[in-house]
């Protein structure tokens, strides 16, 4: 068998999503997921000028030798956007292997180790109240484990809030440049808490709550956050600080019971590899799309069983759901899996470009025995939605300072 075309594919359904397809001489074709949120077409060159000319006339059943030759082989180890690329065609390469198999990849992985799939939801508001109703809203369609994020009063576009166009923010998808938002920590810390009492005295301590910080804090404002929310019992905090400097976490962990989370940005085991082996976290949350496919994410997941971290995989919107039905396969086999983030996807294009396998009941996924991933793609579908500029926000103090967004 042999790679005898790949095609990458750049859509917007609603939101900007880059899909590969790597067709083999024998038909049968695997779909994969290698989209960067703001940064999508430097993937896409870099699939069409550096990796499909090596690719074709290639076995694609030879999954580990591929990932090997374009991580190893490319020179310039890591980096989003090579880690992306990667991810995208690994994931095809286990759709094939998949469906020559007749096998879907959960199976290929090892099989089950769960029938159901638990994910936590986003609740978000522009005040304490509606961020709770939202909470409410989750709870009655099932959720069990929910984020909370509010607008902090006096800042405008909290992270995780609507901004002014009140689109929501994950899929507001044409943004021609960055918006810019404000940002202060000593209002966020000490309004925090107080989200997090009222949501218990609301809905008692059964229902599971979360929290992302989005890496806005230094090491020693997180440890403080951490402290004054072991009241409430988080299943964990996100991103409390940023973790180029893994040991950052060391400081955080000293101080709090609060579990803690990081790992979205992650593009290889390498960036979570002091974090894991000094046990400073308790959820790796690196994405299959971002952190080098499946082939990565299950070494990621087996070296994190070893130090009893679990994962929780990132699963934004702007995952496709490609990446969504990787992770459920991922997820499915991972003897030490947490929780998958999920939001649900976003509506009637979506749908229309993208048939999945994936069902939502009773706050967990379920996923069907289809071989490969499972995943379809319209591609005539896609033509209909073309491709268009978006860019994350960016954050600034009150002095104009740059700050993490
Ligand atoms: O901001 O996916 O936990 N989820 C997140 C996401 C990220 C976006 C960035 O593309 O932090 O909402
Ligand atoms: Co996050």
């Amino acid at each position: 068998m042999k790679i005898k075309d790949i095609k990458i594919f750049v859509s917007n359904p609603g939101r900007n999503f880059v899909t590969v397809k790597i067709i083999t001489d024998n038909g049968v074709y695997g779909l994969g997921d290698a989209t960067l949120n703001g940064r999508e077409l430097a993937v896409v060159a870099y699939l069409e000028e550096h990796i499909i000319p090596c690719l074709i006339g290639k076995d694609p059943h030879q999954i580990e030798d591929i990932w090997q030759y374009l991580y190893k082989g490319c020179y310039w180890r890591r980096g989003p956007i090579t880690m992306t690329a990667i991810s995208g065609i690994d994931m095809a390469l286990w759709d094939i292997k998949g469906k020559v198999a007749n096998l879907p990849v959960y199976q290929l992985l090892g099989g089950k180790s769960r029938e159901k799939i638990k994910v936590y939801g986003h609740a978000n508001g522009q005040n304490i109240d509606e961020t709770l109703d939202n909470l409410g809203h989750l709870v009655d369609e099932g959720y069990k484990a929910v984020r909370l994020q509010c607008a902090i009063p006096g800042l405008d576009g909290t992270y995780g809030t609507l901004d002014g166009k009140k689109d929501y923010y994950e899929l507001q998808s044409n943004r021609p440049l960055p918006p810019e938002q404000l940002w202060d920590t000593s209002e966020y810390l000490n309004f925090i808490p107080q989200l997090f009492q009222k949501a218990r005295e609301k809905y008692g301590m059964d229902i599971e709550l979360l929290h992302d910080v989005h890496s806005r804090l230094t090491p020693i404002e997180a440890a403080r956050l951490g402290k004054t929310l072991e009241p409430y019992n988080l299943l964990f905090l996100e991103d409390c600080v940023t973790a180029e400097n893994q040991s950052g976490y060391q400081q955080v962990r000293q101080h709090t019971t609060t579990p803690l989370a990081v790992g979205e940005i992650f593009n290889t085991i390498w960036d979570a590899k002091e974090l894991l082996e000094n046990q400073w976290i308790d959820y790796i949350r690196t994405a299959v799309t971002h952190a080098g496919g499946i082939t990565a994410m299950r070494r990621i997941a087996d070296f994190a069983a070893i130090y009893h971290v679990r994962t929780a995989p990132h699963g934004p919107p702007d995952i496709s759901p490609i990446g969504h039905a990787a992770h459920a396969h991922l997820n499915s086999w991972t003897p030490n899996f947490g929780i998958q983030e999920f939001i649900g996807f976003g509506g009637a294009p979506l749908n229309e470009v993208f048939k999945h396998p994936l069902v939502f009941e009773n706050g967990h996924l379920l996923i069907n025995d289809k071989p490969g991933l499972g995943v379809d793609f319209d591609e005539k579908a896609a033509k209909k939605y073309s491709y268009k500029k978006s860019y994350l926000p960016i954050s600034r103090l009150r002095d104009g300072t740059l700050w993490n967004w």
